[in-house]
């Protein structure tokens, strides 16, 4: 046993199953509880590392003997175990900081932001990989990262990082750390305080020595008032489009469709046009996943290849299916008011918009404008939509309102014209009337596949 040290893992998720076999691997005596289900798939993959666990609640005793807990991103801190756990003082890692301590000599490029966390890893995944590099893709999607760390043996991982997951974090170092933008978003868990949130978004910088690299937005007003209240002494490689931005380690520029990037002398142009995703947020997941990929020593010529063979992310702006002159778009990733703005700017024809969900205190005003000028009907697909329809009365002509899926669908199938648009782009967690956000994006093809 490794030091007599008593892991606990709070959660069998992704997240925590992961951590129970790297906790194995490395030794420990480690115990996973968890106060629902655990999937089958988690289930057979304990019991082949041989780690005892709980389901169906949390056994208080066993929990509170631990000398260090490892909690699931989705657990909040105002669990009634989480709140027992830390009165102990026992300390509380996330599943990061944890596997962090035993990647040895492999290095990470972590991605955080509001938006475009996902397109931007995978486009940095891809092109690393397409370079022929040993590379691992993990954090807030995919596989455990937890996981690869006990099972694989990588020079690279490229991890998408959550403000759950950088809550946790405390000695986690990301030798390349990319942050898209800071926009509200889960002020649920921040004690509906933005400051809380930025500060957790601001943790991607914690730790960074000075041959690492900071990507961030140039463009981002919060960004920019964070800057000079930290010491940076990192390499800094800013992105624009409308900020004059320039920085001697290196940057990215977006003008009339075409961005230069460069780093350390090396750089390359890309004309963005040529690409497969389009539209501004595109842009800046492009010119962060360049500057990252070249800081990581990747061949500009290499990079292009892999920009324009990239093809967009499940769940983002996806076109379904189009019938009848109606062009259906599935945008389930859009939970939060940021991700929508995009998706409503990009618009070009009249909307059905479908929106709703679990709300996360959100605020629908820079929603507004577009909404006034791009949607005729606005149905609501939740539980509760009482806040929505509040918001959008008087901004939209039609508002419609569904405590369920076929509901919702159907109506907004009679709402839409010859040359309209249906966006399914939800503004909102899913968990109210799905599992996952990518389960609400399932229901949403198959049913318009089925029925269009
Ligand atoms: N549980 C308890 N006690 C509780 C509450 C929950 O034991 O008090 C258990 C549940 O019964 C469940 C488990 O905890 O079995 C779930 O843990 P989790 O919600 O952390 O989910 P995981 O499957 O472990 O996935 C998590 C992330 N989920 C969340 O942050 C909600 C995944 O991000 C991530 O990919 C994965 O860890 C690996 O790191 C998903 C996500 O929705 C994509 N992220 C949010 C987002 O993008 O908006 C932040």
């Amino acid at each position: 046993m490794n030091n007599n040290k008593k892991i606990v893992v709070l959660g069998g998720g992704i997240s925590g199953y992961g951590s129970a076999i790297l906790a194995r691997k490395q030794g420990f005596d480690v115990f996973l509880s968890d106060a629902g289900r655990i999937a089958d798939r988690f289930k057979a993959r304990l019991e082949e590392w041989q780690v005892p666990y709980e389901e169906g609640g949390h056994s208080e005793e066993r929990i509170l003997a631990a000398t260090e807990v490892i909690k699931s991103p989705g657990i909040p801190e105002k669990a009634p175990i989480v709140v027992k756990i830390r009165e102990r003082g026992i300390p509380v890692i996330s599943e990061m900081e944890f596997a962090g301590r035993y990647l040895g000599k492999a290095r990470t490029i972590c991605i955080t932001g509001s938006n475009g966390k996902t397109t931007t890893t995978s486009l940095i995944y891809k092109i690393m990989r397409d370079a022929g590099m040993n590379v691992a893709l993990g954090g807030n999607i995919g596989e455990s990262f937890a996981y690869s760390v006990a099972t694989g043996n990588y020079d690279w991982y490229v991890l998408e990082l959550s403000s759950f997951q950088l809550d946790g974090m405390y000695r986690f170092r990301a030798n390349i750390g990319v942050l898209m933008n800071i926009t509200p978003d889960h002020l649920d868990r921040y004690d509906y305080c933005f400051q809380n949130y930025i500060n957790s978004k601001m943790r991607i910088t914690q730790n960074m020595k000075a041959n690492d690299y900071f990507i961030y937005s140039g463009d981002d007003e919060v960004i920019w008032e964070q800057i000079p209240l930290y010491d940076f002494g990192m390499k800094q490689l800013p992105f624009a489009a409308k900020t004059a931005v320039a920085s001697g380690a290196g940057d990215a520029f977006l003008l009339d469709g075409r961005f230069t990037a460069s780093v350390g002398g090396r750089s390359l142009e890309v004309d963005m046009s040529k690409m497969q995703i389009r539209g501004l947020h595109n842009a800046y997941d492009a010119m962060a996943a360049t500057l990252a990929t070249l800081a990581a020593g990747v061949d500009p010529e290499s990079i292009l290849g892999s920009l324009y063979a990239f093809s967009p992310v499940e769940h983002r702006l996806e076109p379904v299916k189009e019938v009848d002159g109606v062009l259906w778009i599935n945008d389930s990733k859009a939970t939060n008011v940021d991700s929508v703005w995009y998706a409503l700017e990009s618009m070009t024809r009249p909307l059905v918009w479908i929106a709703g969900g679990t709300d996360k205190g959100n605020d629908y005003t820079p929603l507004k404008e577009f909404a006034r000028r791009k949607v005729h009907t606005l149905v609501c697909m939740g539980l509760d939509n009482t806040k929505l329809e509040r918001e959008f009365e008087g901004v939209v002509p039609e508002i419609l309102s569904f405590d369920n899926f076929e509901g919702a669908m159907q109506a907004a199938r009679k709402a839409a014209r010859e040359g309209d648009a249906v966006l399914l782009s939800p503004a909102c967690a899913s968990f109210d009337l799905f599992h996952s956000y990518e389960h609400r994006g399932e229901c949403f093809k198959e049913w318009v596949v089925k029925n269009c």
